[in-house]
């Protein structure tokens, strides 16, 4: 069971080059926190990053919210990422046809393709998504989470839908590596998905637009996931950012340990 297994054991059995890559990392770094940074400008983006950088293995970006990007935005955090030792996940969630979905991750401004080392899809379009994106993603070294689950009340992601994505990863697990999810799901022989978790905090259960945030304990230890995604609750007005990622980590840490029982 890989739910039971340390990052760093599940890294040296791991058949994809950048699920590996990021394991070893978050048993090097000792952090399972990833910084959903959706700052508006370029430079407060830069600033969080650099700040956030020493407690999280990724960085998640929305890089069509920023108003002022250029590549000069995605060459500072490239530099973080290497500077603080992190990888980056841009949130794209792509979700249109093969041959579509492979022309926005390739290319228009962002180029995304050729600067973020994960990127993830919802699988309502059916397989045809998967492999557009791999067409790009593989060659690259990139890898793709699925959109099994999500955070936000009343999601149509559930049941039959989650199960179908589940399989699907399956077919595709030279590339698919893992899960927006909210719980770990049972393995089947061969499986080392990595959970991805959003909505994820100490302090607010709700946001009021129908985002719901759960207790790292929660979602780490008894849900079995692996990554959690934290956002306002280290950046929101009032928060001494580098101060809340370090509770985030330490919360997250903890709770990991607590799960393989080390
Ligand atoms: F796929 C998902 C999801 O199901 N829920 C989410 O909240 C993604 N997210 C993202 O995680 C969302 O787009 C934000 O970027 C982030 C959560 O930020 P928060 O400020 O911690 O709520």
């Amino acid at each position: 069971m890989s739910a039971t297994k340390s990052y760093g054991e599940r890294a040296k059995l791991h058949s994809n080059p950048t699920a590996k890559a990021f394991l070893e990392l978050m048993e090097r770094k000792k952090t399972n926190l990833s910084l959903a940074a959706d700052l508006t400008s370029k430079a407060a983006l830069i600033e969080l990053a650099d700040k956030v950088g020493p407690y999280i293995c990724l960085l998640k970006t929305h890089i069509d919210v920023v108003e002022d990007f250029d590549q000069d935005l995605v060459d500072q955090l490239t530099a973080l990422a290497k500077k603080h030792d992190f990888m980056i996940f841009e949130d794209r969630k792509f979700a249109d046809i093969g041959n579509t979905v492979k022309l926005q991750y390739s290319s228009g401004i962002y180029k995304i393709a050729s600067w973020s080392d994960i990127t993830n899809a919802h699988t309502v379009p059916g397989e045809g998504i998967i492999r557009g994106l791999r067409d790009i993603g593989l060659p690259l070294n990139r890898c793709l989470l699925l959109l099994a689950e999500m955070s936000s009340a009343g999601t149509l992601a559930k049941g039959d839908y989650t199960t179908t994505t589940v399989e699907l990863a399956r077919k595709y697990k030279d590339f698919v590596v893992g899960f927006i999810a909210m719980r770990r799901y049972e393995d089947k022989e061969g499986d080392d998905f990595i959970y991805m978790t959003p909505g994820v905090g100490l302090d607010q259960t709700t946001d009021g637009l129908g985002q719901q945030w759960k207790h790292p304990e929660v979602v780490v230890r008894d849900l079995g996931c692996d990554v959690i995604i934290v956002g306002r609750g280290i950046y929101d007005q009032g928060r001494d950012p580098a101060h809340e990622a370090q509770r985030y980590q330490e919360a997250g840490w903890k709770a990991y340990k607590e799960r393989i029982q080390l």
